[in-house]
Parts: C-alpha cells; sequence; structure tokens
C-alpha cells in the first residue's frame, strides 16, 4: 500500500492559520519533488527534516548572538514580539510539540492542549535573559530528536486531535515544526539586516 503523503493539506493549514507562508510551500513542495514519498525515499525526506528541526537550537543562538538588552528587546517589526519573546517563544512552543508528539506515540488519538501564545509571552519568565530559553530549547530539542530519530516509518501516520483542527497525524507535526523553527529565527535575522546589527 502506498504510504501516506507527508500532510498535503498542512500548507492549507499552515496559510489558514499563519497567514501567505510561501517559504514552507516551496520548501515542502521542493522536498517532495527531491526525495519522493515513498519507502526509501520517503525516509530521507523525513531524516531531512529530522535533522532540521535538531538544528534549530544552533541556528537560534547564532541568530541572536551579541545582541544586547536593548536590541534584544527590540519588536521584530511593528506591534510584534521583542527578540526576547521570539526565543522565549520558540522553547514554550517546542515544550508542547515535544509533549504532543509523545502523546500522539504513547496513546490512542491523544486531544492535543492548545494554548494562547500570546499571552505565554507576556508572563514573567518571558523577560528572563535568553539564555534560559536557549539551554531550555537545546535540552527539549536532545530528547526530542532521540525521539523522531528512533520512530519506525508507520508511526508517523499516528493520529491525534486538535480541539480546533480535528484530526492530524505525526507527519503534521513533523513538518510544521521543522516549519516553525526556520519562521522565527527568520524574524530575527531579518531584523538585523535590517539594523546593520
Ligand atoms: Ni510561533
Amino acid at each position: 500500500m502506498r504510504q501516506q503523503l507527508p500532510d498535503r493539506d498542512l500548507t492549507l493549514v499552515v496559510l489558514r492559520e499563519r497567514g501567505p507562508v510561501l517559504e514552507l510551500i516551496v520548501s515542502v513542495l521542493s522536498a517532495i519533488e527531491r526525495f519522493g514519498v515513498d519507502g526509501a525515499d520517503r525516509r530521507l525526506l523525513v531524516d531531512h527534516e529530522i535533522d532540521e528541526i535538531a538544528s534549530t537550537p544552533t541556528k537560534l543562538r547564532a541568530a541572536v548572538k551579541d545582541l544586547n538588552d536593548a536590541q534584544l528587546d527590540t519588536p521584530y517589526r511593528d506591534g510584534g514580539w521583542t527578540v526576547r519573546q521570539v526565543v522565549h517563544h520558540v522553547a514554550d512552543s517546542h515544550m508542547n510539540a515535544y509533549i504532543r508528539l509523545r502523546l500522539a506515540l504513547t496513546e490512542d488519538k491523544p486531544t492535543i492542549k492548545p494554548y494562547d501564545e500570546s499571552r505565554w509571552a507576556n508572563l514573567a519568565d518571558a523577560k528572563l535573559p535568553v539564555g534560559v530559553s536557549q539551554t531550555l530549547l537545546e535540552c527539549v530539542h536532545a530528547r526530542w530528536d532521540a525521539v523522531w530519530r528512533a520512530m519506525k516509518s508507520e508511526e508517523f501516520s499516528r493520529a491525534l486531535i486538535h480541539p480546533e483542527h480535528g484530526v492530524r497525524n505525526v507527519d503534521w507535526l513533523l513538518f510544521l515544526y521543522e516549519w516553525h523553527g526556520k519562521h522565527h529565527t527568520a524574524h530575527i535575522t531579518e531584523l538585523r539586516k535590517q539594523r546593520g546589527w
């Protein structure tokens, strides 16, 4: 039987949820085109995505390197989160994602718990030094990565239920969080380019 495609409707889901995210479409479509989606080819695509997720803490650390407090407290766009909030948000998000994967692998169609990301970004701990979340992210990713790499191919189609979006699968988590780390790292690197930092 043909394996399930890497969630093609992911693109539409993300467009609905996050606005126009061309980099994601290009990334998913080019990856599918490059690797195909079946058997050993599919494994190459999956490994590529796992490698990309694994590189997130290092890339995020590089993105904020040598920024001072005033720079860290600068919004990446008008009305947007500060660089500091972005770093803490990536840790918030990937902690939740790691738990979601563990639930999907150990329970039958678990319902995952959404959280209010903008209110989380305004709690007191979002004012801590970014190093706290960088270290946290490195530790979460070390464990998350060990789980991803040990997964059997059939486990990528295990279901989870998002209360607002319905049934999703582990592939969806993989592609979503590969995009998510890059998306927020780019907010910081683009700001640094604009400001000449
Ligand atoms: Ni986010």
